[in-house]
């Protein structure tokens, strides 16, 4: 397989100007006519050139140029593309194409597919390619005029990007709607959907009093689950126009949820569609969590028509341009809709527990990448969450005024344009008079700085200095690396616990961001009262792991006192973290396990500081992750710290098991249907006490959780009952599960959940059991939220049973990536991640490891996205 260079990158030869679709749509033969406007580009070289044009699994009916059908001479059809040899050159001119293609055999879910019965498309990145022959790539924007045709009882709705502009009855019981979008897109925003609909609809006033039409469309049985994604839409739209002054253009938006979907969802002009994951939701179905997350990709989808459709990329290699940007937007709103605390520490810890991991592998590659084999391979976590880490530092950099000013200026330059990450810095730079040259490094440098601190306090004089060096691993194809602008934010304690006040720079402040640029650094805080206690890296003001050692005092300190509400959870993240540690050593020496008293303390004091933010509260009783314990080990040993961490969440159970008791009782009520912040809190944070309880197996414990289980009226009750059931040594837990199924069988997201709980128990035979998953008949390996709920959450959210020492549950991974490669390439690469970080681990995993990524690589008929990864990590 090819890889493509960013270096290589040139202006298009031709440019399509305007496109008129017409789909005679059926599902195992659909005719497709594409009519386009095509012209030399005033931008690229002048020497003349053929005309290639990317489609791939399409089968040519005819094809034209400006009325004249071409001799097979003139044209060739490969398995990628097609070639003109010699086109106009002088004029512009029309092609006409015309081809078949076969939706119900795409099971890889790109370009024109069937989904249950309706019919709907993927263009991003290189989906439009299978749908008729094109210049496919972000720089060519067209102007689409879509005609869909079909019969019209089974596809009564008929759906494009922009506004409708016709329909009409046709014979044979079919008809045809006519859609024109009037803003210029690049090919990957194309959207059609047709299928048996129920619509919900809505309406929104934008801020110069502009009436939106809203429409989500859904299968009949889901019009009751439509609800909260309404709601989420009309905030995002009422918050970008607050906070970054962008109004909606068209006078429709239009939302599909569909069953089968490779990603979460897709920004298509004036067409969203969607995993019906992120759209459906009632207070029986859905999770608190599910209705944040529902808001969140709404929000991302809408925000995209601004950050993404408005303004685009040059090409794929600037995908973190939008999506970066994109994420911090969301990020930005869903902590405005619920809590700005919350939120960032959900964000950190997921960026954290999993883009760490990929910055630290085979796999790491830089926000803006400089190759790649499958560009679907590099819709990652650094892109997204590392790019919109990026996104914040600027932010932070700017202030939010300056960022502002900077976002303002971006949109009005660039408008209607595919532009580049440099243009977005640039844009900031030039509204804001300032220069961010070393800042631009964090787009081309892959992997995790590492910062480390050194304290030298002049008690004599009152005076504190810091001295920050930061350093950076090497990564594949980047063994050196450059210091990079941090912005590190700080604050200092007194004793006593109060914000200091200090001197920085001739300055009196209380918090201050250090612009950490060189290798090596000193800062100077004076004015002290006495030695304080530093809070580093507020608000994880930059994707860093610093490392600062700590007393456990300290920790328990910070714990209790830091001002800046991420740090004071990142604390107690810490102090959990040393104390497991300090376990894990004991469990390898053979020693007896015992939890320091302190930590103890500390989590009483957490248990009873009921004050505020609840959801906060929950945050605070969380033990880190396995995975993100893990990440800090140089051999992983899963089972021990499965084993360490079971007994610090059983310890404190034990010694605190009657205050989480009464925050239980005090907290358990039924408030089904409520979802603000309050009756949200008080639901994270009951079921963070029933977590801690169920861990003592007693009866009662037993008991408090099947009365949940059985009494629950919202899915986030049930669920949680449920969760802690599976997790112990429960009685009746079969017997549990097999009721959920009953009750639920009709709603997929909600079996997607029964499957993802079994495949992640930490329970023994977990392996056997997810074998016999696998021959349930609601299992499908055909649809890849049911493929993610079982395969992916076993193999990348079970590090205990996946990485059996006996290597099964390798093996079954790697069955499972062959079968999927046949049938989705895109969503067989993905469980491929599992598999990537076997350097990691100790030699007998490693080399079992090993050979199944060998095994998959020695796989016939191997699509691009497998051969990527599975190669990339063997490398
Ligand atoms: N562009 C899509 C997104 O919003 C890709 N799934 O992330
Ligand atoms: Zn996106």
């Amino acid at each position: 397989p090819q890889t493509v260079y960013l270096k290589d990158y040139t202006p298009p030869e031709y440019l399509i100007d305007q496109i008129e679709l017409h789909f005679e749509l059926d599902e195992q033969r659909t005719r497709v006519q594409a009519r386009m406007n095509v012209r030399r580009n005033p931008h690229s070289s002048a020497d003349s050139v053929a005309l290639k044009l990317w489609g791939e699994e399409l089968q040519l009916l005819s094809i034209a140029i400006d009325g004249r059908p071409l001799q097979e001479n003139e044209f060739v059809v490969g398995d990628e593309a097609l070639i003109v040899h010699e086109a106009p050159q002088d004029r512009p001119f029309e092609i006409l194409i015309e081809n078949l293609i076969d939706p119900q055999a795409n099971t890889a879910l790109e370009g024109l597919y069937l989904s249950s019965s309706m019919l709907c498309t993927q263009c991003e990145a290189q989906g439009f390619r299978k749908i008729t022959w094109f210049l496919d790539r972000p720089d060519v924007m067209s102007r689409f005029k879509t005609t869909l045709v079909a019969d019209k009882a089974k596809y009564p709705v008929l759906l494009s990007n922009g506004n409708k502009t016709g329909s009409g009855e046709l014979e044979n019981n079919r008809h045809w709607v006519s859609w024109e979008d009037p803003f210029a897109k690049p090919c990957y925003l194309f959207a059609l959907v047709a299928g048996q609909l129920a619509c919900v609809a809505d309406q929104f006033v934008t801020m110069s009093g502009r009436r939106i039409d809203l429409q989500i469309f859904v299968e009949q049985h889901n019009v009751d689950k439509c609800g909260h994604a309404i709601q989420s839409l009309k905030n995002a739209m009422r918050w970008d126009e607050q906070t970054y002054g962008l109004e909606y253009d068209l006078d429709l938006y239009m939302i599909v949820a569909v069953d089968h979907f490779n990603m979460g969802a897709m920004e298509n002009k004036g067409l969203n569609v969607f995993n019906t994951k992120f759209v459906l939701a009632r207070p029986d179905t859905a999770t608190d969590s599910d209705y944040e997350h529902i808001e969140g990709v709404i929000g991302h989808e809408y925000f995209h028509n601004w950050s993404g459709n408005r303004v685009t990329c040059r090409d794929w290699f600037q995908l973190s341009l939008k999506e970066g940007f994109t994420v911090f937007r969301d990020q930005q709103f869903s902590g405005d809709m619920t809590s700005p605390a919350v939120k960032r520490i959900e964000d950190v810890n997921a960026l954290r527990t999993r883009q760490f991991a990929e910055d630290a592998g085979p796999l790491a590659h830089p926000v803006r990448p400089e190759a790649y084999i499958e560009i679907n391979n590099f819709y990652t976590l650094t892109v997204y969450e590392k790019g919109a880490e990026v996104v914040r530092m600027l932010h932070t950099l700017l202030g939010a005024a300056g960022f502002r000013m900077g976002c303002d200026l971006y949109f009005q330059r660039h408008d209607g344009q595919a532009v580049t990450c440099e243009d977005f810095v640039k844009a900031l730079e030039d509204a804001n008079g300032v220069e961010l040259g070393q800042f631009r490094r964090w787009y081309s440098q892959a992997g995790t700085p590492v910062v480390t601190v050194e304290q030298d306090y002049d008690a004599a004089n009152g005076r504190l200095q810091l001295t920050l060096r930061q350093s950076c691993p090497p990564t594949p194809n980047q063994p050196v690396k450059q210091p990079l602008h941090i912005p590190v934010k700080l604050g200092l304690l007194n004793a006593d616990g109060s914000p200091a006040t200090f001197e920085f720079a001739g300055q009196p402040h209380t918090e201050v961001t250090l612009d950490l640029t060189a290798a090596e650094q000193s800062f100077n805080f004076g004015n002290l009262a006495g030695k304080p206690v530093v809070s580093l890296l507020r608000g994880f003001s930059a994707p860093v792991t610093l490392q600062m050692p700590r007393s456990l005092d300290e920790l328990a300190f910070l714990l209790s006192h830091d001002s800046d509400t991420f740090n004071r959870w990142e604390a107690g993240q810490q102090l959990a973290t040393q104390a497991i540690f300090q376990l894990i050593d004991s469990i390898e020496l053979g020693r007896p396990l015992q939890l320091e008293p302190i930590v103890v303390d500390a989590y009483r004091r957490v248990l009873a500081d009921a004050g505020g933010d609840l959801s906060y509260q929950a945050l605070l009783l969380a033990l880190p992750e396995e995975s993100y314990l893990s990440g800090q080990m140089p051999v992983i040993d899963v089972e021990a710290v499965h084993q360490a961490r079971e007994f610090v969440k059983k310890t404190l159970a034990e010694n605190l098991a009657e205050q989480f008791l009464e925050l239980y009782r005090q907290y358990h009520r039924d408030e089904s249907g409520c979802f603000d912040a309050g009756a949200v809190g008080r639901r994270r944070l009951k079921n963070a006490c029933l977590s801690y309880l169920c861990k003592l197996e007693t009866p009662d414990s037993h008991r408090l959780a099947e009365q949940q289980f059985r009494a629950a009226r919202n899915m986030t009750d049930q669920i949680s009952a449920l969760a802690a059931i599976v997790n112990s040594r429960h009685p009746d837990q079969d017997d549990c599960l097999d009721s959920f199924y009953r009750q639920w069988q009709q709603e997929a997201l909600v079996i997607d959940k029964w499957f993802t709980l079994q495949a992640t128990s930490s329970m023994p035979n977990t392996f056997a059991k997810v074998q016999n998953l696998m021959r349930h008949p609601a299992f499908d390996m055909k649809t890849p939220n049911r493929v993610r709920a079982l395969v992916g959450a076993f193999s990348q959210s079970n590090p205990l049973h996946f990485h059996a020492a006996n290597g099964e549950g390798y093996r079954f991974l790697a069955d499972r990536v062959i079968e999927l490669n046949a049938l989705n390439p895109q969503i067989a690469s993905r469980m491929v991640s599992g598999l990537a970080q076997w350097r990691r681990y100790d030699a007998n995993r490693q080399s079992l490891m090993k050979q199944e990524l060998q095994r998959i690589v020695a796989t016939d008929h191997l699509s691009k996205d497998v051969y990527e990864i599975a190669s990339k990590s063997l490398a």
